[in-house]
């Protein structure tokens, strides 16, 4: 018998499937949360049948489960750990820890691709293209290479993960890698995927016109309150909102800050370690301290939202001849306008802002940043003309 212990994200339930497909019924599979795994450990050693061969993959266990699978081995146990995080690599040192993160390719691989490449070589498994194409997602997805090569499948198998439950997901995708010839979606899951897309789209347009923006210390935050689609609305609101330094995505309920950037120069986990947390470079996170609830939620209860650009504009469009017209929530509107060849101007109502910049660019940014200001609909933008022209 086989036993596999393993993760209950897309990564970890992908080496339950490929297990499956090589093990058929003489595998038994239980999925863990990264906390959850040791106590399986532990139920492991002290209750199944000593000659089960006992996989773990995509999560490795605390120092004392290492030392007792250790003594587990050398008593004659069969076990593998098949991981691809960093802070597992010790487990190499093991005869049977195999701790890969990077493969000779130079490519980062995720526990499914680590776990197939070991079965195919061990000849538990016929390697077939069907099976490849879905290790290929799961490791793009798993590796966030998707987003790079904008693979839109990898995307949406993790969708289809979260959208059915593991036990259904497991049996579609064992019995189509066993019977197909290349990995495909059928016609209701690309069905329930789209209505899924659709769905999200609107979750964040909606966000995009709750959104906040102030100082957090030196950098301009974009904050917004969300408990669905992090990710996505975390990369649409960056592009939206170009002039902000990074976005905070607030999820009351659970207590949680998420931090997003595209900018290089902001690290927000820089940000996130302010608040105690931490994280990647232009992906990070926090737990909603006292501090972090002061600044993110009690300081920018008051403030008005941000408005987007107006998007269909064919006049009142950037570095536009007659100048581009913004407005603030106050009413006020600003005019952005060439003073000579290489000076842009700001007009405030009927003032001209002391101030002058040597792009479009920098005179926009220097707006949007002071406070919030949008781009007004070009029925806005011709009448503000004609009054112009009377006066
Ligand atoms: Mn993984």
């Amino acid at each position: 018998m086989y036993k596999l212990l393993s993760h209950n994200d897309l990564d970890g339930v992908g080496c339950g499937i490929l297990a499956k497909l090589a093990f058929g019924d003489q595998v038994k599979v239980r999925y863990n949360s990264v906390s959850g795994l040791d106590r399986e450990v532990e139920w492991f050693l002290e209750n199944d049948e000593k000659d089960t061969f006992l996989f773990i993959t995509d999560l490795s266990v605390n120092e004392e489960n290492e030392k007792r699978l250790e003594e587990f081995s050398c008593e004659g146990g069969k076990l593998q750990l098949l991981d691809h995080h960093k802070t597992a690599l010790h487990f190499n040192n093991y005869d049977w820890g195999h701790v890969v993160v990077e493969d000779a390719a130079g490519k980062l691989t995720s526990a499914t691709s680590i776990l197939y490449d070991y079965l195919v070589n061990h000849l538990y498994l016929e390697p077939s293209p069907a099976i490849a194409e879905f290790v290929e997602l799961v490791r793009q997805y798993d590796t966030w290479e998707w987003e790079k090569n904008d693979n839109q499948a990898a995307r949406r198998l993790n969708a289809l993960f979260y959208l059915i439950s593991i036990d259904e997901f497991e049996a579609k995708m064992i019995d189509r890698l066993f019977s197909s010839d290349y990995f495909y979606f059928d016609e209701f899951e690309t069905k329930i995927l789209e209505m899924e897309d659709k769905k999200a789209n609107r979750y964040i347009r909606k966000k995009k016109r709750e959104t906040v923006q102030t100082y957090i210390g030196e950098y301009l935050a974009g904050i917004v309150y969300a408990e669905s689609y992090h990710s996505e609305l975390g990369n649409e609101l960056v592009k939206e909102f170009e002039h902000l330094d990074f976005i905070a995505i607030l999820n009351i309920s659970s207590k949680r800050v998420g931090f997003r950037t595209i900018h290089d120069h902001v690290d927000v986990s820089e940000i996130a370690a302010l608040f105690g947390g931490g994280g990647h470079a232009k992906a990070a996170g926090c737990s909603m301290t006292e501090d972090a609830y002061q600044k993110f939620v009690a300081d920018t209860f008051p403030l008005p939202p941000l408005k987007e650009d107006a998007k269909r504009n064919r006049y009142n469009v950037k570095e536009s001849d007659f100048g581009t017209l913004y407005q603030n929530h106050e009413e006020d509107v600003f005019l952005l306008y060439k003073v000579n060849d290489d000076r842009w101007a700001i007009k405030q109502n009927e003032s001209k802002l002391e101030e002058t910049f040597s792009s479009f660019e920098e005179a926009e940014r220097f707006l949007k940043r002071r406070e919030p200001v949008w781009l007004v609909r070009d029925e806005q933008f011709v009448q503000y003309l004609m009054e112009q022209i009377r006066k």
